[in-house]
């Protein structure tokens, strides 16, 4: 006969074992646990709230540079970020600095730092033009994605521009040597056309291709196992707009868009509603193929809307199970996407920290992302 004490066993096994089954794993099968627990913990923490995130949060704001502890999210809300963004555009060219100034040995600390306290860091990349490397992302030029796969010179170039991200994303090493789980998010707002890997200047085969090349490369060739990878648009119209250049649920983690509010004098303002509406599309996506959704790059230039944060970014995340939503960067003092102290919008934007579920560092602290998933 056996005991209740053995009953009780079987049972916990049992649950336990529903709950590993029950996890979702990055699509990289050679993930590092603590990217896989990661991966986890997104998916749990999306049904709590929206992860507050801002690019380039800890490098520098309005009016200050590289200045250790400072951030302007901070300086207004007492707090940090729980996202932070990052650029690579132009590790590839073998700069010391990325594309907006920013050293990458001071990236990787700060990504590091980021990681220490227990936020998210998350990287696109502005590269360059690997057929014509003088040429920057904004390179109209049409069918490079073609010509890539077709020139040999132009191929190798590229992916010693994949072994040059591999190297940096391979450094990020926590205390105990262990790699930084980060989120990698290539070739972005591809539904537009203003980057050389955009909708008119390939076809969604070659886009495909060149997003499988990309992600087979880093973790087969190269062996990184530290990435979720992001795939995010910008605007589109419908689900099967948004999928055109789907490259498989194999090849992606997350699923975003970039979305920015640009209101026009004398035009009805439908950022709201419109945006709300791809949310909710990309809830659908994400539901049907068990991926986290955020909104990977937004904001309204300088927000000389007092209550831009309450009237128009909350109604657009709230109940969204949106993971993240990422402000874009506070790069000059006539190009920046948070407040300052003192900044029209700061005193909203306080209303929009004190939401319970908008979440910002501490918060996303404790529940320790990189750590296994407890039973609860
Ligand atoms: C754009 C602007 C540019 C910047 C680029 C890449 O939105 O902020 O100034 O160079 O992003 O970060």
């Amino acid at each position: 006969m056996p005991t209740i004490k053995t009953i009780l066993s079987c049972f916990l096994i049992l649950l336990l074992l529903h709950g590993a089954c029950a996890q979702v794993k990055p699509v990289n099968p050679k993930a590092t646990p603590e990217t896989r627990n990661l991966c986890t913990n997104l998916h749990r923490l999306a049904k709590k709230g929206v992860m507050f995130g801002h690019q380039d949060d800890l490098a520098y704001g309005v009016g200050w540079a590289y200045e250790a502890g400072r951030s302007d999210v901070k300086a207004v809300t007492g707090e940090y970020p729980a996202v932070f963004g990052w650029d690579l555009g132009e590790l590839e060219m073998g700069q010391q600095a990325n594309l907006d100034g920013v050293p990458f040995d001071k990236m990787r600390a700060m990504a590091q730092q980021a990681y220490a306290m227990g936020g998210l860091n998350t990287f696109s990349w502005h590269l360059h033009n690997p057929l014509e490397p003088t040429k920057t992302s904004w390179d109209k030029e049409d069918t490079t994605i073609k010509q890539l796969f077709s020139d040999k010179k132009a191929l190798a170039r590229y992916k010693s521009w994949l072994a040059t991200v591999a190297t940096f994303m391979k450094s990020l090493k926590g205390p105990e040597g262990e790699l930084i789980p980060v989120v990698f998010r290539p070739f972005h707002e591809h539904t537009g056309s203003w980057f050389w890997w955009g909708r008119d200047h390939c076809t969604p085969d070659e886009y495909i291709k060149l997003w499988r090349f990309t992600v087979d490369y880093l973790r087969k060739e190269a062996n990184v196992n530290n990435l979720l990878i992001a795939y995010s648009t910008d605007r589109f119209n419908s689900k099967e707009d948004y999928l055109e250049r789907y490259p498989g649920d194999d090849y992606v983690d997350l699923v975003g868009f970039d979305i920015y509010h640009r209101p026009r004098a004398g035009t009805a303002d439908t950022f709201v509603p419109d945006t709300r509406r791809m949310v909710e599309t990309l809830r659908e996506i994400g539901q049907e193929r068990n991926k986290v959704w955020a909104i990977t790059e937004t904001g309204l230039e300088m927000i000389p809307d007092e209550n831009w944060w309450t009237d128009t970014l909350l109604p657009i995340v709230k109940d969204s199970g949106l993971s993240y939503v990422l402000l874009w960067r506070n790069g000059r003092p006539d190009h920046y996407y948070t407040p300052y102290p003192g900044q029209t919008s700061a005193r909203n934007f306080m209303e929009l920290y004190r939401q319970p579920d908008i979440l910002f560092i501490n918060e996303v602290a404790k529940e320790q992302i990189y750590k296994p998933l407890k039973l609860k």
